[in-house]
């Protein structure tokens, strides 16, 4: 791996496919979530291990990634290449490198005992968390969960969003809560010729707008910000520091949401921090219902100094009844401690594990 530290490799990497119901159905433009499904990745090496958590989900609708081609990719190209030594050569696929990288990375640091935190360059052991909202049948819902988490502490409320269910879903959040930071995920559901619906979100002073329009549309962002008062923050375009670099200076956003898994790791996350906080562009962790596993490796990464807006890393209790690792929780200030210990800080516990596991597969060096 290119950029990183000399990495000794591991004897053995496991794929874990894991299923935890959410507590909460969860909607976005492009669906609804029921239950969290995703890939953990533990490395070993003499009986130490690493753990990594892969983002996709169980169908390809935020992006083209799903665990079932993360399976196949990780077990297939890149955790060979990872025993063996050697670069993967495999273009994209960024969430399954993501989190053999994370895995990788965690058993090297914990071998040395150090924290990803400090690994990363992170400042602060306590961050400023968010909490993100799905969409809702019943606009009365909707208001009954903004005002569980403003009453728990949280520092930012982002309410989803889509084509024809924009303002009337913001407007009576932002009567309730005059005050609390709100913000808007549309999910890349909005056209450009829709400007004028989302021009009309200007008034609820939100501190941004993700996602409006599809990835890829860069230019599309550019015309679209230039239109808005309200500053457009990108999530799915951000595949790299490469296209976060491009957006920023086409002035396609003023905010970035950083998510580890759909950069291909905490390296190339970190490279993203490091350009946006030299152009002055403020970040925050985004978040994918993860489980402990990968809300530990986010909450190392949103200890970095860029990292000004609360992250969407909401307390365990929000996603599910019972987490895989030890409960994370969020203090009455709306922050969350940051793992101190060596890697991510944070293992599953093997009960809670086991409960939890569809298929688990082991591969070793050839
Ligand atoms: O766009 O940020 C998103 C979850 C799944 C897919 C996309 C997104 C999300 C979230 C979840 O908003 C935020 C969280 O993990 O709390
Ligand atoms: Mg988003």
């Amino acid at each position: 791996m290119t950029g990183g530290p000399q990495r000794a490799r591991p004897d053995l990497v496991e794929l874990i496919l894991v299923r935890l119901p959410l507590r909460r159905p969860f909607t976005t433009s492009f669906g609804t979530e029921t239950v969290k499904e995703a890939i953990l990745v533990r490395a070993s090496r003499d009986g130490a291990e690493g753990w990594g958590e892969c983002v996709a989900s169980a169908a390809p609708r935020y992006g083209s990634e799903w665990n079932g081609g993360a399976w196949i990719v990780l077990r297939d190209l890149l955790v060979p290449a990872a025993l063996a030594g050697r670069p993967a050569g495999v273009k994209g696929h960024r969430m399954a490198a993501a989190a053999l990288e994370a895995a990788l990375i965690d058993l090297d640091l914990r071998a040395r005992g150090e924290s990803l935190a400090s690994f990363l360059g992170g400042e602060r052991d306590r961050v400023p968390v968010g909490v993100s909202l799905g969409l809702e049948e019943r606009p009365e819902d909707l208001l009954d969960e903004a005002a569980r988490f403003v009453a728990e502490g949280y520092r930012r409320i982002k309410l989803k969003i889509e084509p024809g269910r924009d303002a009337e879903v913001v407007r009576p959040v932002r009567e309730a809560f005059p005050d609390v930071p709100l913000s808007v995920d549309a999910n890349a559901s909005y056209q450009p010729d829709d400007a004028a619906a989302l021009a009309a979100l200007d008034p609820f002073d939100l501190e941004y707008l993700e996602q409006p329009l599809a990835a890829d549309r860069l230019l599309g962002h550019a015309d679209l910000q230039a239109k808005l008062a309200t500053p457009i923050c990108l999530d799915e375009t951000i595949t790299s520091a490469a296209v976060a670099e491009e957006a920023i200076r086409l002035g396609a956003c003023k905010i970035i949401n950083v998510k580890l898994g759909r950069v291909g790791g905490p390296l190339e996350a970190r490279r993203i921090h490091d350009m946006a906080l030299g152009a002055g562009v403020p970040v925050w962790c985004g978040g994918m219902l993860e489980t402990g596993i990968g809300r530990a490796t986010n909450l190392a990464l949103a200890s970095l100094p860029g990292f000004t807006l609360p992250g969407d890393i909401s307390g365990s209790e929000r996603y599910f009844a019972r987490d895989l690792t030890e409960p994370f929780v969020v203090a009455p200030d709306g922050t969350m401690a940051v793992p101190g210990g060596p890697g991510i800080g944070v293992s599953p516990i093997p009960e809670l594990l086991d409960a939890a596991v569809v298929t688990r597969e082991s591969v070793t060096a050839a």
